[in-house]
């Protein structure tokens, strides 16, 4: 039996300015300060020899683009959204499932952000970010201290939610990050780093 496991980390960093947050006018500011990307190669869990016939070791190897900066906007008041792109490749030679979560270095600004995950979306920007596509996460928190689940799990196995790539294949998911118009003073200043982690495995075809 053949395992593999890919993990690639993707971290926004997100940031308040000091405006007031009060009125429409307040003007929040949210920049994409530094992403990055690990990537763990493939990893044997079993050396069990197999005959060379039953199947071949492929490799496992999901890369995600762009490499920095997802999502980026210069500021942003209560009720302003943020929209951008991020494509998973399969550039190994075996199907991949992949799960998504999101983990942020603080609690409060992270809970107050609502993202959503979505693919098929035609035109991935603010004005067309609802007109087509499949929800695949949210609107929900868009990444707590201690993990949060958006879709699939990452745990070995087929998993309600878990995302097929063929090798040699992308999916696109449109993300959008919303700040709430009833976000108050007590986010001036927040900031948070989100990271969204994928963690893929080699699916064996049934
Ligand atoms: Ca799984």
């Amino acid at each position: 039996m053949l395992g593999f496991t890919n993990l690639i980390g993707i971290s926004l960093t997100l940031g308040s300015t000091a405006a007031r947050l009060a009125t429409a006018s307040a003007i929040m500011g949210v920049s994409v300060t530094g992403v990055t990307i690990a990537t763990f190669g493939p990893v044997f869990s079993d050396t069990e020899v197999v005959s060379a016939d039953a199947f071949e070791a492929g490799t496992l190897d999901i890369a995600a683009s762009p490499a920095r900066a997802a999502l980026s906007l210069v500021s942003m008041a209560p009720g302003d959204q943020i929209t951008g792109t991020l494509t998973l490749s399969n550039e190994g030679s075996l199907q991949a499932r992949y799960a998504m979560r999101l983990i942020s270095t603080e609690d409060r600004f992270a809970s107050a952000l609502k993202m959503t995950v979505k693919t098929g979306v035609t035109n991935c920007d603010d004005g067309g970010f609802a007109a087509d596509g499949e929800v695949l996460y949210g609107p929900g928190e868009a990444g707590a201290i201690d993990g949060i689940p958006a879709f699939g799990d990452p745990a070995s196995g087929p998993d309600h939610g878990d995302r097929l790539l063929n090798p040699a294949t992308q999916e696109t998911l449109c993300i959008n990050v919303r700040l709430p118009i009833s976000s108050d003073n007590s986010l001036q200043n927040a900031s948070t780093t989100i990271t969204l982690e994928f963690v893929a495995e080699f699916a064996r075809p049934s």
